[in-house]
């Protein structure tokens, strides 16, 4: 049994955390409980370097309350209830139920860019809470809490290649991330093509409830999944470019012709998006590794071979529509942070 030390309810608490934001490959769409927000499938992804939140928690008795910044602006509404909720779960586990806090998140990439920060950003809130409340949790329990927030989020706390369980226990105890592979292991590259920066028409999170009320395929999509897990684990494990490269991009259609089938239709592509995928097929078809994977939203990622990130922005560079293009290699795991690391 561990013993948790307990937070004194009248002391100030601070500490800082950075989390790489992940990108899926098996892709998690839909939930298995809405309540306790357990996916209803496995999921595998890679961290991102070169996207990353940083998070500053200050558990203070004297605030009137949890508040939430954004960039130096305040949040509310949905975001703001989901951090309370977090934060209400671990206050009770550090015996500080009372000790209202200050979160302040920044990310080193524009949001702007249409790239999704909750996965970061919760990530990060965990592990700063967990190092400002003395609770020292395992990473696992700390994975389970982000998930809590946000499915993706779950991922975020670990580096190189994740695997998420979606798991079977009613509590959502087993439906925890965990490292596959050291991001030094493989150092993929990832090439991010923006194709459209506005924001998105539908969220992932009512996408999937959309897809799950409406969709004929969604059936096939919960039945076809942990078989594609299965074939992506072993190649992250046997390195096997190829492999992986099939089912991500077979993943990927899949959770699309989901939602395409939903009614009326989610279709998060654009023009652009589509002229990327042909692009990518193109390199293929000469030879270069590389692959495509596309969320609920018109960005393509393209995951590379180790060496050949540069030359496929290029290309993805050339593509009509695609507004800009970011080179990454893979991330490590979410970590508590020094003020000098902030500096
Ligand atoms: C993924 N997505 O596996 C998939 C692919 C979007 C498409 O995880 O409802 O924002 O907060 O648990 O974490 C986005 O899902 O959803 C996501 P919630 P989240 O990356």
């Amino acid at each position: 049994m561990t013993v948790v030390p307990s937070a004194s309810a009248t002391a100030v608490r601070a500490a800082s955390a950075q989390a790489h934001a992940n990108i899926a490959l098996i892709k998690y769409w839909g939930k298995r409980d809405k309540a306790l927000n357990l996916p209803a499938v496995p999921s595998l992804s890679v961290t991102v370097a070169g996207l990353s939140s940083r998070t500053r928690i200050r558990f203070d008795p004297a605030l009137a309350g949890d508040s939430l910044y954004f960039g130096g602006r305040p949040a509310a509404g949905g975001e703001l209830d989901r951090v309370h909720a977090i934060l209400d779960t671990m206050r009770a586990l550090a015996g500080a139920e009372d000790l209202p806090a200050r979160v302040d998140t920044d990310n080193d990439f524009p949001t702007a860019a249409g790239l999704a920060s909750s996965a970061s950003g919760f990530a990060a809130l965990v592990v700063a809470a967990d190092a400002a409340l003395g609770l020292d949790l395992p990473a696992a329990r700390l994975s389970a809490l982000a998930r809590a927030a946000s499915g993706s989020a779950a991922r975020s706390l670990f580096g190189g290649v994740v695997e998420m369980a979606a798991g079977t226990a009613a509590d959502g105890s087993d439906a925890t991330a965990r490292p596959l592979l050291a991001a030094a292991s493989w150092p993929l590259e990832i090439v991010i093509a923006i194709t459209d920066s506005g924001p998105k028409a539908v969220g992932s999170t009512d996408g999937m409830d959309h897809t799950a009320a409406t969709s004929p395929y969604y059936t096939a999509w919960l039945a076809s999944a942990p078989a594609d897990l299965e074939r992506a684990r072993d190649a992250v494990q046997t390195r096997d470019f190829d492999a992986l490269a099939r089912v991500s991009e077979a993943s990927c259609l899949r959770m699309h012709a989901s939602a395409l089938a939903a009614e009326p239709g989610l279709i998060y592509w654009r023009p652009a998006t589509l002229a990327a995928i042909e692009c990518v097929r193109g390199l293929q078809a000469g030879g270069v590794p590389v692959f495509f994977t596309i969320d609920a939203g018109p960005q393509l990622k393209a995951i590379c071979a180790p060496g050949h990130g540069d030359a496929v922005a290029a290309a993805l560079a050339d593509v009509p529509g695609v507004e800009r293009t970011l080179v990454s290699g893979l991330g490590d795991g979410a970590r508590v942070i020094t003020e000098e690391d902030d500096a």
